[in-house]
């Protein structure tokens, strides 16, 4: 057997700062990359054409470092189960190494080919890497069990001594490269393009894919927007977000860079004002990593309610309802813009993610999972964990304590886009009414007529009553 090692990148789509990888690197000069295009995630029915072009356009940046590096990154198209075994024979390598997920599909699937290799005599090697804190690293001091709550999580998270990132492939001179015929024999082959895949996406991204630049879009923001983020967070008209998080989701950078950029810009700031503003973006870090630990403990989370009445919740799931708020036809401007934003490049703000998701389950009554499914079938940052946790908590159907909670699209509106910057974006054809009209959504019937915009496809005060009335029929209350 030779000292060749293989690592298997799934979503951690760098050389920097990656756990495994640095592993694999300690333990042999000799390391090759590997991605396998998985038909049983791409040929899924909740895939995002923006999400797979960021993924491919990363995967195409990361054989870049790789070359750079000396070595390089095989790509696969085939079960993992069946590929990675096969290729780790072909080229006669010693160990497999990867980073643990904490979905559940991941966790059926590592466990599969770590079968496989062992059977084979070959070793397996993996590590946590995605997450500052690992899933079972914080739990409860009096039962030992996982946090359902995020607040005493967030506090026990945040006090707790951090990773630096780790060096990884810095000396990398000298690195195996296999002959191309032997890379072909092994099963290797050239990368796809999205369009290839059946993604096509002709839109521009949020942000350009690859390593290089998620770094370049976190430093920008440490210098840009961290210091007032507490403020400006909650504007969807405001570039006041890191823009970060198909970064994060697909790991094209290190949780470990991104930690220490923000501890960074905390000891260099100079009020209280500042460094509570950066806590608070620290805190989504944490909220981020609250649902993965939650995915990893609670699988059952990815196929329903996490509160057992809500299973029975007499939803309506109109589906003219549902396709209004897909297309962004509801009659309510906020919702509209918010859901054309999504439709247009992929990425939809965080305050509008929640009045978006609050209409869809009570002011239509469908049931949230459809949201959850659509999201996505369209962000480029979707990420089953993040998903699932924002869906239920504005179902009121997940783990937070203070269940009932509606929005009012319109008082949403005047808080968060007072002057209708953002709804005068996303729904240009409004961009003549009056903002007083546009925040409120009291659009009088000849200007919607005249801008060709549909009035409201529901009542928000009665469907609010209903939602309530069918609330407490579950709860039995
Ligand atoms: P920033 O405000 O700069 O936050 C920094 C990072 O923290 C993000 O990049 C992200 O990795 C993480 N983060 C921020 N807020 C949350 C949160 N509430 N939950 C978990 N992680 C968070 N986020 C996703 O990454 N993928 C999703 O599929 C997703 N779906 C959502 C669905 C709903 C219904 C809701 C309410 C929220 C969802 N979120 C999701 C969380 C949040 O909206 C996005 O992470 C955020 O808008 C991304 O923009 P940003 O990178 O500029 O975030
Ligand atoms: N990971 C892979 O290893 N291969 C893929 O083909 C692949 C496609 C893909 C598409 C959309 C998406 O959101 C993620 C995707 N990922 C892919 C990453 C995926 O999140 C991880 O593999 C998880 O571990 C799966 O549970």
């Amino acid at each position: 057997m030779s000292d060749l090692i293989l690592f298997w990148h799934r979503r951690d789509l760098r050389i920097s700062d990656n756990m495994g990888l640095a592993a694999a690197r300690q333990q042999s000069q000799k390391v090759v990359g590997v991605f396998c295009l998985d038909p049983n995630l791409l040929e899924g029915d909740d895939i995002a054409p923006a999400r797979v072009t960021y993924m491919i356009g990363s995967l195409d940046a990361l054989q870049q470092r790789y070359a750079a590096a000396g070595s390089q990154l095989l790509i696969l198209h085939d079960r993992p189960s069946q590929a990675i075994p096969a290729l780790a024979s072909a080229l006669n390598a010693q160990a497999v190494f990867w980073n643990w997920d904490v979905e559940p599909y991941a966790k059926e699937r590592d466990e599969q080919v770590k079968l496989t290799l062992e059977a084979k005599g070959i070793a397996v090697q993996n590590s946590w890497d995605q997450l500052l804190h690992a899933p079972g690293e914080i739990l409860t001091k009096s039962a030992d069990e996982p946090y359902t709550v995020f607040t005493p999580f967030w506090k026990r998270w945040k006090d707790l001594p951090k990773a630096e990132p780790v060096e990884t492939l810095k000396d990398a001179e000298g690195l195996t490269r296999l002959e191309k015929q032997t890379a072909q024999e092994a099963g290797a082959i050239d990368l796809p393009s999205a369009k290839d895949l059946g993604y096509a996406w002709d839109n521009e991204l949020l942000i350009l894919p690859g390593e290089k630049a998620a770094e370049e879009v976190l430093e920008e923001f440490c210098d840009r927007a961290i210091n007032d983020y507490q403020e400006q967070r909650n504007f969807p008209g405001v570039d006041g977000t890191s823009k970060l998080s198909a970064a994060n989701k697909f790991g094209t950078i290190g949780i470990r860079t991104v930690w220490e950029a923000s501890v960074r810009a905390y000891n260099l700031s100079r009020s209280d004002e500042t460094c509570k503003n950066i806590q608070v973006w620290q805190q989504e870090l944490a909220w981020r990593e609250f649902y993965q630990q939650a995915m990893y403990f609670f699988p059952d989370l990815a196929n329903g309610p996490y509160r057992e009445p809500f299973q029975d919740f007499p939803w309506e799931n109109d589906q003219e309802l549902f396709l209004a708020w897909c297309e962004g036809r509801t009659g309510y401007p906020i919702v509209d813009a918010a859901m054309r934003q999504l439709n247009t490049i992929g990425w939809m703000h965080n305050r509008c993610r929640m009045i978006v998701a609050s209409f869809l389950t009570k002011d239509l009554l469908i049931n949230w999972q459809q949201g959850e499914k659509y999201f996505m079938q369209k962000l480029y940052d979707g990420d089953l964990s993040a998903n699932n946790g924002g869906w239920q908590w504005s179902a009121s159907s997940g783990m937070d304590p203070k269940p009932l909670r509606i929005f009012n699209p319109a008082s949403q509106a005047q808080k968060f886009d007072p002057e209708g910057e953002y709804i005068r974006q996303w729904l240009p054809e409004l961009s003549s009414v009056e903002t007083e009209y546009l925040v409120t959504g009291k659009i009088p019937e000849d200007e919607r007529d005249y801008c060709g915009y549909p009035a409201p496809i529901v009542d928000h005060k009665q469907q609010q009553r209903e939602f309530k009335r069918r609330y407490q029929q579950v709860r039995g209350g």
